[in-house]
């Protein structure tokens, strides 16, 4: 078998497992990936158990032994950059892949998802080239001296366990600088988004990736491939993005044989919107932190803090846009926001919005499961929601609902709103909105969080540092700090 899915046009089309260069039926057992706009059956994905796994992790130590642990950093370049060329050469593949999976609008993967998904390979293949390493001359007591210098060899095997919000972007925003450090993978797509990742084994044969360098299986969390993969005694380093839960459970594997973790996890952001803003495009960018995805982006915004000044034509402006988005199907150019990624996270999201009613929040718009004609009826679509009036204390306040969905609260001093801001058990992303400066910086040296739009947001200049603090994260990534952890340095002493 050489294709990433097998029997299509069939009533069943079954997505398999990619194992040393090849597409392979490894497991028994098999799941079904639905189409979260519909309910319809995708696919079904083979789940690969402990021996799929053992098999993937041999086969990218044995990858590492052979030619690719041989490459130069330039001969991994040319071939990130053909990697790159075959994902937009079959963007209408991949674009259709990711929209039948998560339910995203097509236009908004077709702006965000697949091209990130490419530029990630030829972002890195820039940064391998212009790595550098330090050198010291020391003194030496009989007079001729040594010289250090650091050498920068692969980690090994990579463990890449992902998300299903942005499966391409994320995926290969790790499995790109692995790639380019020269490192072998084996990804753990999420259950609910396997496709993309599977695709993308194709691309790497056609690209002319080493068998064994990318790998990918299928499965769950607990009890399956997830943790199968992230207790591998043969896995050198995990890179996870996720939930914070989930991330305490993968340090614990970790833990086991002592390996590196790089984890981007939760968040419970906040826009603070001083008087001084401008109000279009404070309006403007907080509807798409808010509501872009669904709710479901990590950097996405559930806590708006507005000065009070302008507090209540803040509210009726940002009411006035989200009664504008089109749900709906995700094909069609005039829908604007896509479903939740599954039923089961609809009745998560669905839980808080019954928790705020119940704490007494003022409801601005929104609240409930929206009433669709069929075939839309089946999916998981939810409410664009607006609260006001809960205290500070409320989980709705407190605690990630990756939804389309935020409490505002007015503020009456920078201090407040920064100690408000702050407030949290995360600090991942937070968007300030004001036409002073100097307020701007000021304020954002305060704000406890791995990164501070200021008139912006998810602006990214993919060599910047990116992570979270405090419960979001552990280590960056992006640019050179990537390379920090898909790399380990030796040092080399000669004495002279
Ligand atoms: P999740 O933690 O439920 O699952 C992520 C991946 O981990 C999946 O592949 C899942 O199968 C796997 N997994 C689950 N339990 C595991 C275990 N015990 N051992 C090994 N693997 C396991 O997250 P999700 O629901 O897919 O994504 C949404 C979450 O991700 C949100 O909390 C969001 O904030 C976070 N996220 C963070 C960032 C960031 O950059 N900080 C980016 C995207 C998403
Ligand atoms: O833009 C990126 O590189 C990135 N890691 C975005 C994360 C989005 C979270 O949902």
């Amino acid at each position: 078998m050489n294709q990433a899915i097998s029997g299509v046009g069939t009533a069943h089309p079954l997505l398999s497992n990619f194992i040393d260069g090849r597409f392979v039926d490894a497991g028994t057992r098999t799941f079904e990936n639905r189409n979260p706009v519909n309910g319809d059956l995708v696919n079904l994905v083979r789940e690969a158990d402990a021996s799929a796994v053992d098999a993937a992790v041999a086969a990218a130590r044995r990858a590492l032994k052979g030619p690719w642990g041989r490459t130069s950093e330039q001969e991994r370049a040319v071939l990130l950059r053909k990697v790159a060329d075959g994902i937009m050469r079959r963007f209408d593949e991949f674009l259709a892949a990711e929209v039948r999976d998560t339910g995203k609008p097509a236009s908004l993967a077709s702006h965000i998802d697949i091209p990130r998904g490419a530029a990630n390979f030829n972002v890195f293949a820039d940064q391998i080239l212009t790595l550098s390493t330090e050198t010291f001359r020391m003194a030496t007591p009989d007079g001729a001296g040594a010289l250090n210098y650091a050498i920068r060899v692969p980690r090994g095997v990579i463990a890449v366990v992902c998300p299903w919000n942005l499966p391409l972007l994320l995926m290969t925003w790790k499995v790109a600088p692995a790639l380019a450090c020269g490192n072998a993978v084996v990804v753990k797509p999420s259950e609910e988004t396997p496709t993309t990742a599977t695709l993308l084994g194709e691309v790497m044969n056609e690209a002319g990736i080493p068998q064994g360098v990318y790998n990918v299986v299928h499965g769950f969390g607990p009890g399956s491939t997830g943790e199968f993969l992230t207790r591998h005694p043969g896995v050198d380093g995990i890179t996870f993005t996720g939930e914070t839960a989930t991330g305490t459970a993968i340090m614990k594997a970790a833990a086991e044989h002592v390996r590196p973790v790089s984890f981007e996890l939760g968040g419970k952001n906040a826009a603070v919107v001083f008087a001084d803003c401008n109000l279009d495009k404070a309006i403007e960018g907080t509807m798409r932190s808010v509501f872009a995805n669904c709710g479901q982006v990590c950097l996405g915004t559930e806590r708006v803090y507005v000065e009070r000044p302008i507090f209540d034509a803040f509210v009726e402006r940002l009411k006035a846009a989200a009664a504008k988005l089109k749900l709906g199907d995700p094909f069609d150019k005039a829908t604007t926001m896509g479903p939740l990624i599954s039923q089961e996270h609809r009745r998560k999201v669905l839980s808080f919005y019954d928790k705020a009613k119940a704490a007494g929040a003022n409801v601005v718009i929104g609240g409930g499961a929206p009433k669709l004609d069929a075939p839309f009826a089946e999916g998981s679509f939810i409410e664009p929601t607006i609260w006001t009036g809960l205290p500070e204390t409320s989980s709705v306040v407190r605690d990630e609902i990756f939804g389309p969905c935020c409490h505002i609260a007015p503020f009456d001093s920078e201090e407040e709103a920064v100690t408000r801001a702050n407030d949290s058990r995360y600090g991942l992303a937070t968007s300030i909105w004001t036409e002073n400066l100097t307020r701007a910086h000021r304020v954002a040296a305060q704000i406890e969080v791995g990164i501070t739009w200021v008139n912006s947001w998810f602006l990214r200049d993919l060599r910047t540092p990116f992570g979270g603090s405090k419960q979001s994260g552990i280590g960056r990534e992006g640019g050179v700090h990537s390379m920090e952890f898909y790399t380990e340095l030796r040092n080399v002493c000669i004495k002279l």
